[in-house]
């Protein structure tokens, strides 16, 4: 095996030289290359990439047309790894119980048994990549930093977008730090003489580990190449083991955008939003004030999580522990999301399983203009707009550097994190849930949180059921989720939280009885902003209702839009059939998780169901 340097020439770290030696000892590479994080790192390992496709006659990185998308390359993965794989992610808590109802459990000691076989020689043929990186700004007293060892350099450039990656972080972890050792592998050794293919990973998804260690803060993930199962400070660490170190030292890791609005008058309010998948999250993270809202600005710390710490000064402090986007190609267009199409348009990003035009541009359904008359689709096939088969994979990717969003917050990496002034709950219903409601109080917050989700229809029965996605952490929860909510409704009580975030429910997505979205899209959901602003520098009034505090129709500013009351009504009343039906289906759901429900929230289903009961059939907003 040649190591490049031993390591000890770039750290004097020896937790992490040990821990990289034990990992070289087991994994076996050719050879060991501690990342840097350059410029030059970055474009000859995907140089490194562009050539190897040529030499295996089928793309591992395909260079873009640099006047189109500057220093920008296309990747292909295999066909059969795509996503995250939720059924082979485990927690491996020393008690089952600790990992909860919603989480895949195994014993850890018998889990590093497994993993220790399948690790044992799996990097024969490749090279070992050691990639410091920090999740949140370097030496921020909100982020920590993750080592991450993968044979990926697919991983290690995408790191690079994603984190802040290399030596500087190294420098920052100096002799005696913490960092949360996370150890990734493809899964496909190479025999001498053997060729490589273009996407290696291992082929049976029974064979795929995507293992946490909570006790002991470690991640170990094999088998997969793509996305969540292989960035791991994204996931892994910023989601499932964060939540844990959130746990114990009283912060929140969550599931949520961070976003900026000013007013005309220079008022800065900072709100952080959780949402299921398929809920228009990017687009809220991105979002562009309409016509009617001249002189208000919005601005992006994140689009996907959030690290929220007590800060000395009694708020509520939060950072985008990230770098960059990984955002879901499709859909993605001028049209619904500017801001994300200029982020990319600055160049510098990479593109998974996306489609490739004639002219060396990317393609994807959903984006603006006239589909490409011929384009390559992400399997490498000829596609045209004749073709079955969609042109870019539904859960194709760009990945871009967040600073080059136009709209990214100034304090975007502030150390000291922005001031989170209210949490915003959504999901994809189509009735009984009104636009935007706020919280009665803290409690009652956690509890729109934990009984968050979208609908789903349960074809075997054919009816419709909400799929609770509580806080949108279901698949990055890092312990149980009854204890999660604890930790949520503890949170309410630390006094040194002078200054508590607001919470409120907002959805998008109710229909009008003849099945239309009522709402006229995520371009005007600015104007529910503006009240959730309104109200929490107590410039607006709301109304009680069964679900919460709601705004009046004079209380929305309906400027530039032609939004009739008849239609406000049709989003905002409430059928006490449908509370009532809610409050039920929440009972059963509580159950589920048994002695780890805490009281507080049992109290405020009661206390909803008690609303629903006192509410007319059709309680209608007042004006
Ligand atoms: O499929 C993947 O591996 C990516 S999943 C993802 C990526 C970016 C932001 N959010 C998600 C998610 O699943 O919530
Ligand atoms: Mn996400």
């Amino acid at each position: 095996m040649s190591i490049s340097g031993t390591g000890t020439d770039r750290t004097k770290n020896a937790k992490l030289l040990a821990w990289v030696d034990e990992i070289a000892t087991l994994c076996k590479p050719d050879q060991v290359v501690w990342c840097d994080g350059s410029e030059e790192e970055y474009d000859r390992l995907c140089g490194e990439l562009v050539d190897a496709g040529e030499l295996v006659d089928a793309g591992i990185f395909t260079k873009l047309n640099p006047e189109k998308r500057p220093n920008s390359y296309l990747a292909r993965s295999h066909p059969s790894d795509v996503a995250r794989v939720e059924k082979r992610t485990f927690i491996c808590s020393r008690n089952e119980e600790d990992a909860g109802p919603t989480n895949n459990w195994m014993d850890p000691d018998e889990m590093k048994a497994i993993l220790r076989k399948q690790f044992d020689g799996c990097m024969r043929g490749r090279t070992m990549y050691v990639i410091p990186f920090s999740m949140g700004p370097l030496g921020s007293p909100i982020a920590h930093i993750g080592i991450e060892i993968s044979d990926s350099p697919y991983v290690v450039v995408n790191m690079k977008i994603m984190t802040r990656m290399g030596q500087a972080v190294l420098d920052v972890l100096g002799a005696d730090g913490e960092f949360v050792p996370t150890l990734h592998s493809v899964g496909a050794p190479l025999e001498p003489g053997q060729e490589d293919v273009p996407w290696p990973c291992e082929p049976e998804i029974e064979n795929k580990y995507i293992s946490h260690f909570p006790e002991t803060r470690e991640i170990w993930s094999y088998g997969s190449g793509y996305g969540g199962n292989a960035l791991l400070g994204k996931k892994c660490l910023a989601l499932r083991i964060a939540s844990c170190m959130a746990r114990d030292e009283g912060w929140l890791a969550e599931h949520m955008l961070i976003l900026g609005l000013e007013s005309p008058a220079g008022e800065k309010t900072y709100v952080a939003a959780a949402f299921p998948s398929a809920c228009g999250k990017t687009n809220l993270a991105m979002v562009t004030p309409p016509e009617g809202f001249e002189g208000w600005k919005a601005y992006t710390v994140g689009d996907d999580i959030a690290w929220i710490k007590p800060g000395s000064d009694g708020t509520l402090r939060a950072i985008n522990p990230e770098f960059g986007f990984f955002g879901v190609a499709p859909g993605t267009a001028y049209d619904s999301n500017p801001m994300a199409m200029e982020t990319m348009k600055a160049g510098n990003c990479i593109y998974t399983n996306v489609a490739i035009t004639d002219d060396g541009d990317v393609w994807w359904e959903g984006m603006d203009g006239p589909k490409p008359t011929h384009a390559i689709d992400w399997k490498g096939n000829d596609w045209t707009p004749d073709s079955d088969a969609p042109a870019a994979h539904p859960n194709s990717r760009f990945t871009a550097p967040a600073g080059q969003c136009p709209t990214i917050d100034p304090a975007w990496e502030d150390p000291a994190g922005v001031p989170i002034s209210a949490f915003l709950f959504g999901g994809r219903l189509s009735k009984t849930f009104p636009l935007v409601y706020e919280s009665f109080d803290w409690n009652h917050g956690v509890f729109m949180a934990a009984t968050m989700g979208s609908e789903a229809t349960a074809a075997a029965i054919g009816q419709e059921a909400i799929r609770r996605d509580p806080f949108a952490m279901l698949p990055f929860m890092g312990y149980h989720m009854g204890d999660y909510w604890a930790h949520w409704v503890n949170m309410g009580k630390n006094d040194a939280v002078k200054t508590k975030p607001r919470f409120f429910r907002v959805n998008w997505f109710r229909k009008d009885e003849n099945g239309k979205f009522i709402w006229p899209g995520f371009g005007q959901n600015m104007r529910v902003l503006k009240w959730i602003v309104d109200r929490i520098n107590g410039r607006t009034g709301a109304v009680e209702s069964p679900f919460g505090h709601m705004p009046r129709y004079e209380d929305i500013t309906w400027a530039g839009l032609d939004f009739s009351e008849e239609q406000y009504h049709g989003i905002m009343d409430i059928a006490k059939e449908g509370a009532l039906a809610e409050a039920e289906a929440i009972k059963g759901y509580f159950a589920t998780f048994g002695d780890h429900l805490p009281a507080e929230l049992e109290a405020q289903r009661q206390d909803f169901e008690d609303r629903a009961n006192r509410a007319p059939d059709i309680w209608k907003i007042a004006s």
